[in-house]
């Protein structure tokens, strides 16, 4: 049977428009792999949406003065906006609050408890007086008992990134107003029996073949550290609500809806596409049809690797667990954080106001913090566009399209039969091809980006030693042959670039006036290396350029205007 590919992206938090290094961490790697996925022919579903949960939405639309309800469908709208203009491919982006969800986190609920994993304490939770309201754990700040950083969270310590409990805090205050005028009080709650799954979990993360070290390394820190029960109730009035009664202020914590929601979000899908019961061929029984691969940044691989899983095999209703989970370092700004709070770096519409989709989609895969934190600055975008997409793929297309238009009638001057055809070239690029198609499939996207500039080096190497320009001069057959081929290592670049720069490919193509143009998001790779593929006389277009040149004054300007402080409109 045919493999299905399942891919999701870690679902982007509602509150506010995201920043660069959310987009690298993710959705654009997870877009990559699956428009790679989907060009090779395969059977590929790819998932994600807003994680419309938790306070964070909640106080954010407080500040805006409006609804949780409209801020969090305005959100929505918006980010679904931006990403497509990304041209992130998704299959559905939908939304963790829809009701599919709720729907679908009270059934696990109910299993939960059916199978003995729900357990209800009374838990001692801080009350802010001056807030007039709990505190959930991610509102109560102060120092982390285990590595002393001192603005640690109630849930987790952004210095070292252990999982905490606000009584865990040494000093805490509401982060919401500072205020140290906080109480614990006694409150009942409910909680996932952990312990009671650890030693199945254990066997389970142990069979994963696939985990990259740093997802092993993280999954066995928590193994050995022993899994504590952890508490899925909130006081909170925006979220899931808890079909127990006595729980009528309450509802699940965010990270126990949310990745549900994956599942959900396919319920939605197969909706839309008018076959409600499509959904289970993704999720249902489907260990071995499917293979499931989830992207996100490091901070997120617990939740992945441990609590998801654990909430998946105490329920046991048959859901898909994942097959492999791609995680990321930072992004950092100009050796910094990017900060929302700071306005510091750049944010992804602002991204797009300033160039196009692709110039950002190639920088930001090329420099991706796949092994360790990469950095973001002005100066090394600009010299990554003007070195390999101005200078490289886009002189290339230029010199050949122009010599063409002038001196063939914009015509392919010749048909490659098989004594004319390069073999050295030809088996190059396809040694090339091969090795970005085998570290697609191993998501190793700072070498398969290596790999496509070497291509595109590839290309143009030929092309200037061959000298098309002198050689037409005094031989017009022999300087066609070589023009011929470079038309066909441009079908080989437009192919191959698809995943990485959907829009550039899409343009080469057009140029080229070629009929697979048409097939946008099903372009194949197969016939690509198929040096007969145009035939003498075929009528390209005249050459268009494909990227600007950034000089040092505009990176001059760029630098100073998003370094912070008056970056406005984000909070
Ligand atoms: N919303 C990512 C974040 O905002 C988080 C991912 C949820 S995936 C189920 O950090
Ligand atoms: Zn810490």
């Amino acid at each position: 049977m045919k493999k299905k590919y399942l891919i999701t992206s870690a679902l982007p938090y509602i509150n506010g428009i995201k920043h660069l290094g959310n987009l690298v961490g993710s959705i654009l790697p997870a877009d990559i792999y699956a428009r790679f996925l989907k060009q090779s022919g395969h059977d590929v579903l790819f998932i994600c949406g807003t994680d419309e949960h938790g306070t964070p939405a909640e106080i954010a639309a407080h500040e805006a003065n409006i609804s949780i309800e409209d801020y969090c469908l305005k959100m929505h709208d918006l980010q679904k906006s931006i990403y497509k203009k990304f041209d992130i491919n998704f299959d559905y982006f939908g939304r963790s609050s829809d009701l599919s969800n709720h729907d679908l986190t009270q059934k696990i609920y109910k299993k939960l408890k059916e199978n003995n994993c729900i357990i209800q304490t009374n838990i001692n939770q801080y009350y802010s007086h001056f807030d007039k309201r709990f505190l959930p754990d991610r509102y109560i700040e102060g120092q982390c008992p285990f590595c002393g950083f001192d603005k640690a969270r109630g849930d987790q310590c952004d210095g070292c990134s252990h999982l905490l409990s606000p009584e865990d805090l040494i000093s805490p205050y509401s982060s919401i107003s500072g205020s140290t005028d906080i109480e614990l009080k006694s409150t009942k709650h409910l909680f996932i029996d952990l312990p009671k799954i650890q030693d199945q979990l254990k066997t389970w993360v142990d069979s994963r073949t696939e985990w990259s070290d740093l997802v092993t390394g993280i999954a066995h820190k928590w193994l050995k550290e022993g899994l504590q029960s952890r508490c899925i109730t909130r006081d909170l009035t925006w979220g899931v609500s808890v079909p127990e009664d006595g729980y009528e202020g309450k509802v699940f914590y965010v990270w126990f809806d949310a990745p549900n929601a994956y599942i959900s979000i396919t319920k939605d899908w197969a909706k839309q596409h008018g076959d409600h019961t499509e959904w289970e061929k993704w999720w249902l029984n489907s260990q071995e049809s499917v293979h499931y691969t989830q992207f996100m940044a490091k901070d997120n691989v617990p939740f992945h690797a441990i609590f998801w899983p654990s909430i998946l095999l105490s329920a046991d209703m048959g859901f898909k667990l994942v097959d492999n989970i791609k995680s990321f370092h930072w992004l950092t700004y100009e050796k910094g954080k990017f900060s929302t709070s700071r306005k510091r770096g750049v944010f992804t519409d602002q991204a797009l106001e300033l160039y196009s989709a692709d110039y950002w989609r190639y920088y930001l895969i090329s420099n991706c913090p796949e092994t360790s934190d990469s950095d973001f600055s002005f100066t090394h975008f600009a010299s990554v566009v003007n070195k390999d997409l101005a200078d490289i793929l886009g002189n290339f297309l230029n010199r050949t399209l122009s010599l063409i238009a002038k001196y063939y009638d914009g015509q392919i001057p010749c048909t490659l039969d098989s004594h004319l055809i390069d073999r050295t070239l030809l088996s190059q690029a396809s040694e090339i091809v091969g090795e970005i198609h085998k570290n697609l499939s191993a998501l190793k996207f700072r070498p398969a980006t290596q790999m496509l500039r070497s291509l595109w080096v590839l290309g143009n190497t030929y092309i200037t030693t061959h000298e098309p320009w002198t050689v037409l001069k005094h031989d017009k057959d022999a300087a066609g042959v070589v023009l011929t081929h470079c038309i066909h290592m441009l079908k080989v670049f437009a192919a191959v670039s698809h995943p990485f720069i959907p829009k550039t490919s899409s343009h080469i193509l057009d140029l080229l006036n070629d009929p697979d143009f048409d097939k946008k998001d099903e372009l194949s790779c197969d016939n690509c290396l198929d040096f007969t593929y145009f035939k003498a006389g075929h009528l390209i277009k005249a050459p268009q350029r494909l990227f600007e040149k950034i000089d040092d004054e505009t990176v001059k300007n760029l630098a100073d205007r998003f370094s912070g402080t008056t970056n406005a409109n984000h909070e």
